[in-house]
């Protein structure tokens, strides 16, 4: 494949090249006039403008037909999540029909007045209809977007405080995310990157002489409450990382040195998700295509099966395991949350003296 592609490339660099000798031996002063267009390059050109036209048509319904399915706006797990889809999808219709149609015009146009000997063009100096309504119409489209995003932006972005919202922070470094509950204050003790003790198994820089640190809780695992507002405060340890939540439609950059923030209510658990029948349909897929690679699979010595899970990614280049940078995010009862938070230890017993 890397070799196609090289090839390809040298390829249409020596088109590149070939073409752009043309065009200087074109330009130069006392070239004779045997490389200028006849009337049978121009019909050529032009007939090739709707061929493309046609490609690009053909390879939009192909895509439609062979992935149109794939549900990327569907199963949205937060409260929010669907005032997200919804824009996306006004968005994308509008660009598919403004793109449709202005497509068809260029090539057209380009096909219609296309060379030819003894034709001229009419001079038209301009036409102040015109251009008022290909100004108005994008401007009120354009407009209509913006506020409409801008809306929506902050309505999901205003957190209510009254809503008494889990506090939970995420803590990215490369290449791994932690999160740290506040614990039964809901405050977050103060931290900072200065205050990492390895010695003392203090991997977050937590203040320990803080009241309301000691019953913070760190975890390599995310569980939430459903139904429960969330929100979360972002940090970095290094570099700029993204906590990027796919299925809640939630995405907030971590940057080192300052706090960011994200809130939103999840809706559906890991359990009721796993029954969707998209998400059926989806693991089903994963796991034939992990069959058919199964020497490879055992080798890496992972689980042959699949099961679907919610996760936690970094959104950002951050390095060279970037890719890898994720942490399994647990949606479930209230019940089941109280639980397994009592497991875990709270940040004063964690420490090593
Ligand atoms: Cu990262």
């Amino acid at each position: 494949m890397t070799a196609l592609l090289t090839i390809l490339i040298v390829f249409f660099v020596a088109v590149a090249i070939w073409q752009m000798v043309k065009i200087f031996d074109l330009a130069s002063v006392g070239a004779d006039n045997a490389q200028i267009a006849t009337d049978k390059d121009n019909k050529l050109n032009g007939y090739l403008m709707m061929a493309f036209l046609v490609f690009i048509y053909a390879i939009t319904i192909v895509c439609i037909y062979k992935w149109g399915d794939l549900p990327l706006l569907s199963n949205s797990a937060s409260e929010h999540g669907s005032q997200i889809d919804t824009l996306m999808i006004i968005s994308l219709v509008i660009i598919f029909i403004v793109q449709t149609v202005t497509q068809f015009l260029l090539h057209y146009f380009a096909f219609k007045y296309k060379g030819e000997k003894g034709k001229k063009a009419l001079f038209y100096a301009d036409n102040n209809t015109l251009e008022a309504i290909w100004t108005i119409i994008p401007v009120i489209t354009l407009a209509g977007l913006i506020i409409y995003g801008l809306f929506t932006w902050s309505s999901i972005m205003n957190v209510n405080e009254d809503e008494d919202p889990l506090v939970i922070e995420l803590y990215a470094q490369q290449f791994n995310w932690k999160a740290r509950y506040a614990g039964q204050d809901n405050v977050l003790g103060k931290a900072n990157v200065r205050l990492i003790d390895i010695d003392r198994a203090n991997i977050l820089g937590v203040d320990e002489s803080d009241p309301n640190a000691q019953d913070d809780i760190i975890t390599t695992e995310l569980h939430l409450p459903v139904g429960r507002p969330v929100l979360f405060k972002m940090r970095s340890q290094d570099v700029l990382h993204s906590a990027y939540m796919p299925h809640f439609r939630a995405q907030m950059n971590c940057v080192p040195g300052m706090i960011t923030q994200f809130g939103f209510t999840p809706s559906v658990t890991t359990a009721e998700m796993r029954q969707n029948p998209d998400i059926i349909e989806k693991v089903a897929n994963i796991n034939k295509i992990r069959v058919e690679n199964k020497a490879e699979i055992e080798a890496k010595g992972q689980d042959l099966r699949y099961e679907f899970d919610y996760l936690l990614l970094c959104n950002k280049i951050c390095g060279k395991s970037h890719y890898n940078m994720q942490m399994k995010i647990i949606v479930e009862t209230q019940e089941e949350y109280d639980a397994w938070i009592k497991e875990q230890k709270t940040f004063k017993n964690s420490l090593i003296n």
